[in-house]
């Protein structure tokens, strides 16, 4: 499988290291308007077709997909360009700006005929995915509540520099891959209700959100959300989470600890690989990048529709939608009206 690569910057470089470790891909080409890291990068990846202008990229053409790993604002114009091109795509959270262009951006693939798989790889670290094994396997009965919490006094904003700029932050940046993670265990979402707060002064969005969610299987969850949280350990980029269920309950704690307490007891350590491009403490976000390209290669070659597809991915957006709206108009809204 040919692939094509948008946007060379600070995260795309974990994208290319992944792709070099998964067999059935060659990353052919790539493409930046800011040619000095686009060339750096084709220099470091081996990758001799550089574009600084995407029309051209798909003009030129030669790849069955494209992976978009540019900021918000270029995804749908890049996604419009690829389903025009009849490329199947990837492209990097958050989809897009508003419900608006993503719903245009998933009916443009569709009608390509061709696939559309959003990078939302939280779900996909292998802690998370060892947690949703155990509550799949029953070993906490039904569960009745849950917490999702990443809470992080990390400074992400000295390699994401433009997160202190936007009017919206860690909501629509880190809070969308937590209620992803809660949609994946919890099931889709009647009801939100969501607090933010600011308290860095030197950015412009919320750096403090907490959330209370109803979702349609009956679960009450929270999903709090913090990078003003100075704490020891410091858990970045870790989430945490605690289920309840009828005969048991889970948690998986700080460093990596799982535990399983009622009918089934376990403590397990359920620590992420150390792929040798990655390094600490990134190494979780790094491995499941490598599981969610891998993934989306397995959709391809299966003709099944990727886990985290654009389609499933509305509604992660719509609860961001949803919780900016709370904020603002500080009272519960159903998800019928995003
Ligand atoms: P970045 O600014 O470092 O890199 C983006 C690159 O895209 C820049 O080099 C820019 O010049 C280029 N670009 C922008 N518009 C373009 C266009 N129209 N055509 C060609 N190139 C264009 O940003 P980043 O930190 O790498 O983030 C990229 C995306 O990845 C963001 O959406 C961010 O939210 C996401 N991200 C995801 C994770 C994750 O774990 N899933 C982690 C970090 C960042
Ligand atoms: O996933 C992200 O988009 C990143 C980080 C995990 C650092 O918040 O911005």
């Amino acid at each position: 499988m040919k692939g094509a690569l948008i946007g060379c910057g600070f995260f795309a470089q974990n994208q290319l290291n992944a792709w070099r470790d998964i067999s059935e891909v060659d990353i052919v080409a790539l493409c930046d308007v800011n040619t000095v890291s686009m060339r750096k990068t084709g220099q470091v990846f081996g990758i001799n077709r550089l574009y600084s202008d995407a029309e051209h990229l798909f003009s030129d053409g030669g790849f069955d997909f494209v992976d978009i790993a540019t900021t918000v604002p270029s995804h749908r114009p890049l996604v419009e360009m690829a389903a025009k091109s009849g490329v199947d795509v990837i492209c990097q959270k958050p989809f897009a700006e508003n419900m608006d262009d993503a719903r245009a951006m998933v009916s443009a693939v569709q009608s390509s005929g061709k696939t559309l798989m959003v990078h939302e790889n939280f779900r996909w670290q292998s802690p998370v995915q060892a947690a949703l094994k155990t509550v799949r396997s029953g070993a906490i009965g039904k569960p009745f509540f849950g917490r999702v919490s990443f809470r992080s006094g990390y400074d992400v904003f000295s390699g994401q520099p433009y997160l202190a700029d936007g009017a919206r932050f860690i909501i629509e940046d880190l809070g969308i891959h937590i209620l992803d993670i809660a949609r994946a265990f919890f099931g889709d979402v009647k009801s939100i209700t969501a607090t933010t707060k600011r308290i860095n002064p030197r950015i412009q969005g919320e750096d403090v959100a907490t959330m209370l969610l109803s979702h349609h299987t009956g679960v009450t969850s929270v999903v709090d959300c913090s990078y003003a949280t100075r704490r020891q350990p410091e858990t970045f980029p870790q989430s945490l989470l605690e289920i309840d269920g009828d005969i048991g309950t889970l948690r998986l704690d700080a460093d990596y600890k799982l535990t399983v307490q009622g009918k089934t007891q376990m403590e397990k350590d359920v620590s992420p690989k150390l792929l040798p491009w990655a390094e600490k403490p990134w190494h979780n976000i790094q491995e499941s990048v490598h599981t969610i390209q891998q993934h989306f290669v397995d959709c391809l070659t299966s003709g099944l529709e990727p886990e985290t597809s654009g389609a499933d991915n509305l509604k992660t957006l719509a609860l961001v939608e949803a919780a900016y709206l709370s904020a603002a108009q500080d009272r519960k809204i159903d998800l019928s009206e995003i």
